[in-house]
């Protein structure tokens, strides 16, 4: 059957459209088209192309993934061998490097393409007449391995080049670049692992690799890699521009990505301000990087000074300093916190990473050094990124002295000696010990007087330490107990710091509701549910009369919250705590204007009855539980709050059980309605 002219033509419109969206999309970052849109586009194409098989072309927009495993890799011959680079580390090696050029081009200054030194995997794309025939990967240089089906889910990297109407493609272009998975991907990839229960990827790095030599490339697909373009390979008939950057942008008109970050930059002195800003914004970059690569810009240059063995002299990557450093758990320390939760921090021996010392890093908890298996004597790869905390990686085992014992954390908190609790779905330990505790007290004294809470200028942690550990200070109310005498008594302190003191007590005596409730530390209360209490319930007397099903109620509260919030207002401590700072004059406005809170226990939630009751029928038990304000559902979603289930329930106490809800049976809903 012939096909008519206008489907062809159609298909290539849609083509060259989706083709369009996808480079600015992916290339250029700017979106033209809703999603929405893009994906109505995309399934007409698929449509068309399923009702027309023989059209299909293999540089469709369509043809990207569900390409058939392939049992191995085949070997592919570079037509130009990929290069490497020579490296430098520090700034030395970099004016060396730029001495060197000027003398072999005998010219008094050098202009450079400075740009991120992406850590993925090097490959060679080539397109003849347009079209991506073949994709390899670095290989050895010289052989590589061919992933064209893998490359082709890549959704950055073009299957056609653009066609400019000035500027034809050459014939054959190999573009070489860096496949490699954005932070994001990276992430996200991990949770996933992490959720199946597999095991975890060590980098980006190792992942993109990964994901490019996959059997099947919809598992490559899945992996969310990205491309950038920093160079070609062989080139026949075409004309290349004269600089590099502008071999960049030609690069970038054909549809391929180019860095974004890339820069021109004069001599060594240019270089070096590049490479000190890019790390300064190393960790705000979405993708890792572990360097910069300088290259000289005319092309011409590059071409006069060549090779040496497979590193090219025109071109050198400057390293950051590593993230990650080798050195050995000298012990390993357990910290108590404001909630008694245990800490267990490793006591390294001092090491350099990224240029800072490391000398502690956080365990976590047990299951993370179970799961890492660090013990005390380990040689280990510690690691730092930005701001972020460091932590140890994991164990070098091969260096693992005899002798050694897996850690466990005690059984008893190593500050009060009260019992140490684990709850069953929670990975943190406890200690039992609350305010006995002297770390306890301590944290939850040092966590009143913070800034966001009561503002207690000039209480810092050992300040606090001192008055807990002389006993002068056992709960936040003492701290407005004490004299300017005793103040004054105190190491390091005088009449003048007292007086200081004092006045810093003085003044956080007048404060708000939402400061106070966060002051006190009640577990899982925040700065913004304390404000949200503030405003929702409006008073702490209030507050301190509601149970857990009325804030509940309070959107933003949760049954955690709820629970936690309860049980703070039924110790008698903490009760007489607060009554003690507010005889000690400490007080706020209420808010009159929180709405009332709804006295119905059922109001707003919903359920569901299932089974047989003895007591009453379902419709009876429905009409007096919607006069308790409650909802009464024919069917359970993730919405429902209680599921009742009567005799020889069903199917609705199955999906209750899956999806977690909580069941009750008569005795309860009989005393709901009582
Ligand atoms: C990376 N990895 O980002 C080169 N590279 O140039 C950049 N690698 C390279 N250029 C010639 N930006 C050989 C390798």
């Amino acid at each position: 059957m012939a096909i008519s002219k206008s489907i062809q033509q159609h298909l290539i419109q849609l083509r060259t459209t989706i083709q369009e969206h996808n480079y600015y999309y992916y290339v250029l970052d700017n979106p033209q088209l809703p999603d929405s849109e893009y994906d109505r586009l995309l399934r007409e194409l698929q449509n068309l192309e399923a009702q027309y098989p023989e059209l299909i072309t293999p540089d469709s927009p369509t043809q990207r993934v569900g390409a058939p495993p392939s049992s191995a890799f085949s070997e592919v011959i570079h037509s130009l061998p990929m290069l490497s680079l020579n490296n430098a580390f520090d700034d030395n090696e970099v004016y060396e490097f730029d001495q060197r050029l000027r003398d072999r081009l005998a010219v008094n200054t050098i202009e450079y393409v400075a740009e991120p030194k992406l850590d993925g995997l090097a490959v060679s794309l080539r397109y003849e007449q347009g079209i991506l025939v073949k994709a390899a990967t670095r290989g050895d240089g010289a052989r590589g391995e061919e992933v064209t089906p893998n490359v082709k889910t890549i959704k950055t990297i073009p299957l056609k080049l653009r066609q400019l109407e000035d500027n034809s493609f050459p014939l054959v272009l190999e573009v070489r670049g860096e496949v490699f998975m954005p932070k994001a991907s990276f992430e996200q990839l991990n949770q996933q692992h992490l959720a199946n229960g597999e095991k975890t990827l060590a980098n980006p790095r190792n992942a993109a690799a990964g994901g490019l030599r996959q059997l099947d490339a919809r598992n490559t697909a899945k992996r969310k890699l990205t491309f950038v373009s920093y160079g070609v390979g062989l080139i026949e008939g075409g004309e290349l521009p004269k600089q590099y950057s502008e071999l960049l942008y030609q690069l970038q008109q054909w549809g391929l990505p180019i860095s974004v970050y890339l820069q021109i930059v004069q001599g060594a002195a240019g270089c070096l301000t590049y490479y000190q800003n890019l790390l300064a914004h190393r960790e705000a970059l979405p993708f890792e990087i572990d360097g910069v690569v300088y290259k000289v810009n005319d092309l011409a240059a590059q071409h006069t000074l060549g090779f040496i063995s497979r590193a090219p002299r025109w071109a050198l990557a400057h390293k950051f300093p590593a993230q990650e450093a080798l050195t050995q758990v000298l012990g390993i320390e357990v910290q108590v916190g404001r909630t008694g939760a245990l800490t267990p921090v490793a006591r390294l021996s001092p090491v350099s990473v990224g240029g800072v010392t490391v000398t502690n890093a956080t365990l976590h908890n047990q299951d993370e050094i179970t799961r890492k298996d660090i013990r005390v004597g380990d040689t280990v790869v510690v690691c730092r990124a930005g701001d972020v905390i460091p932590e140890v990686k994991r164990v070098v085992l091969a260096q693992r002295p005899p002798d050694t014992t897996a850690f466990q954390l005690p059984t008893h908190c190593p500050i009060c000696g009260a019992e140490v609790t684990r709850a069953q779905d929670e990975a943190i330990a406890r200690c039992t010990g609350g305010l006995i505790c002297s770390a306890q007290r301590k944290q939850a004294i040092q966590h009143f007087a913070s800034r966001r809470a009561m503002n207690l200028d000039g209480f810092g942690e050992k300040l606090i330490e001192q008055v807990v550990d002389n006993g002068l200070v056992k709960n936040v109310a003492d701290l407005y107990q004490l004299t300017r005498e005793q103040w004054a008594s105190l190491e390091h302190k005088g009449e003048k710091s007292a007086a200081k003191l004092m006045q810093a007590l003085a003044k956080s005596k007048t404060t708000t509701l939402a400061n106070f409730l966060y002051a006190l530390g009640i577990r899982e209360v925040g700065e913004t549910t304390a404000r949200l209490l503030a405003q929702q319930v409006g008073s702490l007397e209030r507050l301190a009369q509601t149970n857990e099903e009325q804030l509940q109620q309070i959107p933003g509260i949760g049954p955690v919250v709820a629970h936690h919030l309860v049980n703070f207002f039924q110790q008698p401590e903490n009760l007489a705590i607060i009554q003690q700072l507010q005889q000690h004059g400490v007080h706020w406005a209420d808010n009159s204007s929180a709405p009332p809170l709804s006295t119905q226990p059922l109001a707003g939630k919903t359920l569901v009855l299932t089974g047989t009751l003895s007591s009453m029928t379902r419709d009876e038990a429905k009409t007096r539980l919607q006069a308790l304000g409650a909802k009464v559902s024919g069917s359970v979603s993730s919405k429902t709050n209680y599921v009742v289930a009567g005799v020889e329930a069903g199917s609705k106490l199955d999906k209750a059980l899956k999806l977690g809800i909580q069941v009750v049976d008569e005795t309860t809903l009989i005393e709901w309605l009582a």
